[in-house]
């Protein structure tokens, strides 16, 4: 691997003069994003079980090369490792395990508490009724421990509760059957519970839309409560799911600056920019939110226009500067796809569109997304450095 760090012809790189005319190679050979941030922070991704067990081999392949951390999509998922009260299935979640050693990664779990995703025998009682505080506890308690306890070590760290924040109204917590059946101390638990099955691994909280200053604040102030009260919160993940335009890149510094504040570690968990057109609500990624829409809502069927190509770069460049500026408390920058074909994007709001939002296309090659996040650009980036190593940054 080259570290890249100071390769001088990737600072004079601008984004209207892209790869061909940087002479690199057009399938990113020699570029390497776990190496060139290997100082700052980890670089993850998120992956399907068929690239991580072989099935998706070259996938593997280059998740594996460029990037430090890999984060299940959907195998870890409270649906996928617990179908049935009485039975769990590690399979699949074994395989990253597997696949996360072979390759030095750093393996993140995803998730343990969330109110979607969770199959209906989870909340059920006795005579069609809703369970009770008790059994929900005891529920929670037996899986948490079965699965982190599975992994101990092997996890490096849990998004233990996910998407526990409401997105409107007047209360702090969305209104999950988590919240119902339990109560409001439901993330509390879920927290001590994870430190009781692995002590020594990271646990974080994890949630979408803390661009938003109302929901960063109540983030804030639940993360704030954690703490007050003892629970074992090491780290809080903004999923950073956007789009070319949404959100501002002052909302997104704010919300490093407010989490940072927090004194854990900050981690962004689910990056990926959304290039289709939207009509509202851009910063709610609940998978739950369906809409529908003709042809005008899908226009890069046959591929990305040159000039999108150069918005999104554009766009990585900027949320990297921002990334770097904040590299102190960031841990973990996580793309929640290696390429586009993959994206749950293509799904989401409207289901079956072409997307392009991540750094590889649907043949997996390099985008001008991938070769912009090289700009490591220090002068602006600013900050101290973590290292105590006098690398030059
Ligand atoms: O990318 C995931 C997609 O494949 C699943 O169908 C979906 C439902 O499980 O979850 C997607 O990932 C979500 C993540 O687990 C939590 N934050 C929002 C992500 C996008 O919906």
């Amino acid at each position: 691997m080259t570290n890249l760090r100071n390769v001088g012809h990737l600072k004079a790189f601008t984004l209207a003069l892209w790869v061909p005319v940087m002479g690199l190679a057009a399938d990113g050979a020699g570029l390497n994003l776990r190496a060139a941030f290997a100082q700052d922070f980890m670089i993850g991704v998120a992956l399907a079980t068929a690239q991580v067990d072989g099935r998706d081999r070259r996938a593997g392949e280059i998740a594996a090369e460029q990037f430090s951390a890999v984060t299940p999509e959907n195998a870890m998922k409270w649906q996928s490792l617990h179908p049935a009260w009485d039975r769990y299935d590690f399979k699949a979640a074994d395989a990253y395990v597997e696949f996360a050693s072979r390759h030095t990664m750093s393996l993140i779990g995803h998730t343990l508490v969330w109110h979607s995703q969770a199959p209906s025998w989870v909340f059920a009682g006795a005579e069609g009724k809703p369970a009770t505080r008790e059994v929900m506890l005891k529920r929670m308690q037996e899986h948490i421990h079965a699965v982190v306890g599975r992994y101990k070590g092997k996890v490096k760290g849990w998004d233990v509760v996910n998407e526990a924040l409401s997105d409107s109204g007047a209360d702090i917590l969305r209104d999950s059957p988590w919240r119902r059946l339990i109560g409001d101390d439901f993330v509390d638990h879920a927290f001590r519970f994870a430190k009781e099955a692995d002590p020594q691994a990271e646990l974080y909280y994890n949630d979408y839309g803390l661009d938003d200053e109302r929901k960063r604040a109540n983030c804030i102030q639940l993360v704030r409560g954690m703490l007050d009260r003892g629970v074992p919160v090491t780290g809080v993940g903004t999923q950073s799911h956007f789009h070319l335009d949404y959100p501002s890149l002052a909302a997104v510094d704010q919300t490093l600056s407010a989490l940072s504040s927090l004194r854990l570690k900050v981690m962004v968990t689910e990056l990926d920019v959304d290039v289709l057109p939207y009509r509202e609500n851009p910063g709610i990624a609940d998978i739950s939110r369906r809409q529908t829409g003709d042809k005008t809502m899908d226009p890069y069927t046959s591929g990305l226009p040159e000039e999108i190509q150069i918005k999104l770069a554009k766009r990585y460049r900027d949320l990297f500067a921002i990334y770097l500026r904040h590299r102190e408390a960031i841990t973990r920058v996580t793309f929640w796809g290696l390429d586009d074909g993959q994206s749950w994007l293509n799904d989401f709001p409207i289901a079956g569109r072409t997307n392009h939002p991540l750094l590889f296309d649907r043949e997996l090659k390099p985008k001008p997304a991938f070769f912009s996040v090289f700009q490591k650009e220090r002068a602006t980036a600013g900050g101290a450095t973590k290292d105590a190593g006098g690398t030059t940054k």
